[in-house]
């Protein structure tokens, strides 16, 4: 099973991000023949950003990654802009698979799109089609994500199979794994969102490399609801969200989380799962520093990725170039 996943060089990222995909990363690495990841620095120029700050935040990313345990032994990690495949793809898939209306419904166009203060990128609202040459490029079989990329992914399928129809089997069409808790991860102070990177109020956000002291700081002023039971409820978004954080970083049920606290106040609560999320993060935080000091191991780990990487990617984009009619015939 081909396993592929991207991850945008936002840097320090979240704690949504971490159990949403990281840590998913993580435990299929072994299992991925191969597991193939991938730091979507193409991505991120569609918004506003300042060059010599991407590249320090494409290591800060890898570092984070290498510190939450994937190994390039048993993966492959690499930097997006170093397989060219992935922007030639684009142009392959955008000029014969990907339908404009079909790019106009995509929501996070739409959400990012009011956000810029000044150009609204083309690559912005061609952001679904080059994820989709991202996966399609290494005929990956499985894309482990967060929900928020359920909507990326349908589309991703769609060009897959819209090619294939067109030309002929190429392509995979993918199967995404979104996990079953904490695939969607909400922000502190406005549970109604999910935790984002680009949320208005940082104190609704935990980073994965935030000061403990910090972290129980969000936690403690988490927004919840003027009850006062620890359970799940529609109308109670603020608890059910940390009751799913706990879940997860502590390795019990949901229904487990709500048994161990019956009866209990909200304010202790609280405590507990700052707690946790501090001892979840502290093996990534103690690795994380020494991985990102020494910048040369990162580069050489990106770069013996990237070769690997173009390896699978070079003949499936070769093969699809060639179905198309573009090019020199392959023999
Ligand atoms: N809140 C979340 N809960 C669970 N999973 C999440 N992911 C993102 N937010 C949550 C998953 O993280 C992976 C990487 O996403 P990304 O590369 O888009 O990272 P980002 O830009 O740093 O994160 P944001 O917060 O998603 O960005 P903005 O603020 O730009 O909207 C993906 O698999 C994603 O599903």
């Amino acid at each position: 099973m081909r396993i592929f996943s991207g991850i945008q060089p936002t840097g320090r990222k979240h704690l949504g991000n971490y159990i949403g995909a990281i840590s998913q990363y993580v435990d299929l690495q072994e299992q991925g023949d191969p597991a193939i990841y991938c730091v979507v620095d193409l991505h991120a120029i569609t918004v506003k950003y300042d060059p010599a700050e991407l590249r320090e935040r494409l290591y800060d990313t890898t570092a984070i990654l290498l510190a939450s345990g994937l190994d390039p032994e048993d993966c492959i990690l690499f930097r997006q802009s170093d397989v060219p495949e992935h922007t030639e793809l684009t142009w392959l898939l955008a000029g014969t698979a990907t339908s404009h209306g079909d790019l106009n419904r995509m929501h996070q166009f739409k959400e990012k799109s009011v956000k810029q203060r000044e150009l609204v990128s083309a690559g912005l609202f061609f952001y679904p089609a080059l994820m989709a040459a991202d996966i399609l490029a290494y005929n990956a079989d499985l894309v482990p994500v967060g929900d928020d990329q359920r909507q990326h992914l349908e589309l991703a399928r769609q060009i897959a199979t819209n090619f294939n129809n067109r030309f002929g089997d190429t392509f995979t069409v993918p199967e995404w794994r979104i996990p079953e808790v904490g695939a969607r991860i909400m922000d502190l102070k406005n549970p109604d969102q999910k935790m984002s990177t680009t949320s208005d109020n940082p104190a609704g956000t935990v980073y994965v490399l935030e000061d403990p002291k910090a972290i129980e700081k969000k936690f403690k002023s988490a927004t919840t609801d003027s009850g006062s039971e620890v359970r799940r409820a529609l109308d109670k978004p603020g608890i059910s969200n940390l009751i799913e954080i706990l879940s997860v970083v502590s390795g019990r049920s949901m229904e487990q989380v709500e048994a161990d606290f019956e009866g209990q106040q909200y304010g202790s609560f609280k405590v507990a799962v700052a707690e946790a999320v501090i001892e979840y993060l502290r093996p990534v935080q103690e690795k994380y520093s020494e991985l990102r000091a020494d910048e040369a191991a990162l580069e050489a780990a990106l770069g013996a990725g990237a070769e690997k990487a173009s390896a699978i990617a070079g003949p499936i984009v070769a093969a699809a170039r060639d179905k198309m009619g573009l090019g020199r015939p392959v023999a």
